[in-house]
């Protein structure tokens, strides 16, 4: 076996013939313990991670979490700014990710440099960024915010305080409209929420008129005009928990449905669909590049593992230390 660290991340992420008897589910629960790991995964992870997972979250919970835990090692099970977002907050931790491929089209659309001429445009603004950007943004800027916390935060600064927001512009447009703000936004936005048809979930609804919609903040103005309620994945799992009704059509990534059925058995939930497929449902291609092979090799060899220069890592702890503070 070849134990060359290079060699086994070629690809990003460790890869090696494992035998085809193998119980992953069984080899995962007993390195998990016998190296003290906390296993994080995302809401957006498929279920069977979910399942095997000490945590299930968003992002805010999975960071809250991670500040809090006794384990030395975190496996973090969702995409990359998730694992360096902990990071950033316990770097005397080793944190690691089953892909290192598992990226964010939302973080990808804000790069650093490029960012950081805008941002200079507006000196006298303040950066508020949503926590899907890379540590070299975060550094950037003033505070983070999750879809949890975003409206809750900006409410919290004076009216006339000039804001800078992003990376996500529909997330961006939603918060304005909420709190009254004209904040100056960033172009970006994530290729799934983007992706839910207009015209595919009134269908839906015309077929299932009893059923209530419910969307993430990141979808476009359209889709959320037509919603019944618009939340975070937590806000939008708790809302169907207290619902009243029994039918949901659910506009964010699928993954999240599994939690959401495991709460309420008895009711109904669908994913909406989005405008360019056949199989109805809205998959996050990164989060799914996680699988039970690539947590057991990822837990046996400790890798691929989070670095992040310290200079950045000190600087982008400032924004986030400050919204957990404000999330409280
Ligand atoms: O912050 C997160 O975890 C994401 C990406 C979405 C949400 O609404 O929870």
């Amino acid at each position: 076996m070849n134990n060359n660290k290079y060699e086994l991340l070629k690809n990003g992420f460790v890869d090696e013939i494992i035998p085809e008897d193998i119980d992953l589910i069984n080899e995962i629960l007993k390195l998990k313990k016998e190296k003290n790991v906390s296993l994080m995964a995302h809401f957006y992870q498929n279920k069977e991670i979910q399942d095997i997972a000490d945590y299930i979250g968003d992002s805010l919970a999975l960071a809250q979490m991670a500040s809090k835990t006794k384990s030395n090692i975190i496996l973090m099970a969702g995409v990359y700014f998730m694992g360096e977002t902990i990071k950033i907050i316990s770097p005397e931790k080793k944190v690691i990710i089953p892909d290192k491929n598992a990226g964010c089209s939302l973080a990808d659309s804000c790069p650093a440099d490029k960012f950081n001429e805008f941002k200079n445009k507006f000196p006298n603004h303040i950066v508020v960024m949503y926590v899907n950007t890379s540590a070299e943004i975060k550094a950037l800027s003033d505070i983070v915010v999750t879809s949890s916390n975003a409206v809750d935060i900006i409410n919290s600064f004076p009216i006339n305080q000039d804001i800078i927001f992003g990376p996500d512009k529909n997330l961006g447009n939603y918060i304005n409209g909420i709190t009254g703000r004209n904040m100056i936004l960033w172009d970006g936005a994530c290729h799934v929420h983007e992706k839910f048809s207009v015209e595919k979930i009134v269908e839906l609804k015309r077929e299932y008129p009893e059923a209530e919609v419910l969307a993430h903040p990141e979808c476009k103005q359209p889709v959320l005009l037509i919603s019944d309620f618009i939340g975070s994945t937590t806000s939008i799992l708790n809302y169907s928990k207290k619902s009243n009704s029994n039918f949901f059509i659910v506009a964010t990534e699928s993954g999240i449905l599994h939690e959401m059925k495991k709460n309420s058995p008895n009711k109904r939930f669908i994913p909406a669909p989005p405008n360019d497929s056949t199989c109805g449902c809205n998959d996050c291609e990164y989060m799914k590049l996680n699988t039970l092979k690539k947590i057991y090799l990822s837990l046996k060899y400790e890798l691929p593992e989070i670095k992040i220069d310290e200079e950045i890592r000190k600087k982008a702890e400032i924004p986030i230390k400050r919204m957990l503070e404000l999330s409280k």
